[in-house]
């Protein structure tokens, strides 16, 4: 069959789906010669039909198969095409410049954890929207105490279930109150985190970085406070040459209450935190304050003054990045001025470690 040979040959060429559709109405459709063939049976003799019929129904058989190969074919090049066509590169190279940075406080923080982790120390947080009771009155400040007044507090209009006045945190101090409470002692634990004080001006603004640590155990005194906040500031500005200063100092939480100094030395006009502050050309910074426990702060964490002793500190974050990195605003930690973070920021990579010192830069 001279039709057949070259209807197979054209459909195995075909190159689209749709040239092989054409072959197919041209071979099967109504008009199609293999159906003009079939049609020719009925007016055959019985004896003709029996040679011809199984030749027609052959070629009807071999088209169908052949087109169902050749579209089979056509379709699985054209998901390959299409799946060639759309592959996603992912060996492209990342873009020239990195954009995002941790910022130089979320640094310092991590820092801060790592150092007093290493020193036992867990972390500690709560709300920043506090009660009186928690941020004042747990604290040895009293209603009528002069010191709630120094920290121009933030107050809501509202007053809690309790009737306490409701206040944005003035300090850390708070937390230590509340895992006092839940935790009981021993204790030894630092209160990173924000606090607020309605006060605005190149050195202070209305929101800053605080951390605290407080340590509650039996037959803590004042060696131990000093060792501690030697070990930290020595791990913390990486050097071995920290001088510190303790001067006697009031705070209502803690009694007696100490100030503490490091000795700076004057490097090309700017101050350099190590050595030793009386020195020629030499001064000291105030960096803490800190003190023992008032007992009456231990009572209100829910522990007997009688049996647990304690020290506290704290110091302000933001101040503490300054000192370390460099920077002489302290507005422009929040300005979020994206070229200020691109210096001064670190990479999201550098996780202080101990090991590899707590502030490398990359
Ligand atoms: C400073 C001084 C200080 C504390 C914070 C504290 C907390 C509890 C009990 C006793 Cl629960 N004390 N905290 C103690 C002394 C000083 O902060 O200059 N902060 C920026």
């Amino acid at each position: 069959m001279e039709q057949l040979d070259q209807t197979l040959a054209a459909i195995a060429a075909a190159e689209t789906p749709d040239a092989v559709e054409t072959l197919r109405v041209a071979a099967l459709g109504k008009q199609g010669w293999v159906s003009a063939l079939l049609k020719t049976l009925g007016s055959m003799s019985p004896e003709e039909r029996q040679t011809r019929g199984p030749a027609i129904q052959a070629a009807r058989e071999a088209v169908t198969a052949a087109i169902a190969t050749r579209k089979g074919a056509l379709e699985s090049a054209a998901l390959e095409a299409r799946l060639a066509a759309e592959r996603i590169d992912l060996s492209l190279p990342a873009p020239d410049a990195p954009r995002g940075s941790v910022h130089p406080v979320s640094q310092v923080m991590d820092e801060l954890a790592e150092i007093f982790a290493d020193l036992g120390f867990a972390v500690a947080s709560g709300p920043e929207i506090e009660d009186d009771w928690h941020n004042f009155t747990a604290l040895n400040m009293p209603e009528t105490h002069p010191a709630r007044a120094m920290h121009d507090t933030f107050y809501f209009p509202d007053h809690d279930d309790a009737g306490r006045s409701m206040l944005l945190r003035t300090h850390t101090s708070p937390v230590q109150i509340r895992t006092m409470l839940a935790q009981g002692a021993p204790l030894r634990i630092i209160a990173p985190g924000r606090v607020y004080r309605s006060d605005s001006d190149a050195t202070h603004t209305p929101m800053f970085h605080q951390i605290e640590g407080l340590v509650i155990d039996k037959g803590i005194h004042l060696g131990h406070l000093k060792w501690t906040l030697e070990t930290f500031l020595k791990a913390f500005f990486e050097r071995e040459d920290i001088v510190l200063r303790l001067r006697p100092s009031y705070f209502p939480f803690t009694e007696p209450s100490v100030e503490v100094d490091v000795g700076f030395t004057l490097v090309a006009g700017k101050r350099v935190v190590g050595g030793d502050g009386d020195a020629p050309g030499g001064g000291w910074m105030e960096v803490l304050g800190s003190g023992m426990v008032n007992r009456h702060v231990i009572a209100a964490g829910g522990l007997d003054p009688d049996e647990w002793q304690g020290f506290a500190f704290g110091t302000g974050v933001d101040r503490l990045a300054m000192l370390k990195y460099g920077m002489d605003d302290l507005r422009a930690f929040f300005d979020g001025d994206h070229r200020w973070l691109s210096h001064y920021g670190f990479a999201a990579l550098d996780v202080p470690t101990l090991s590899g010192g707590v502030g490398v830069r990359p």
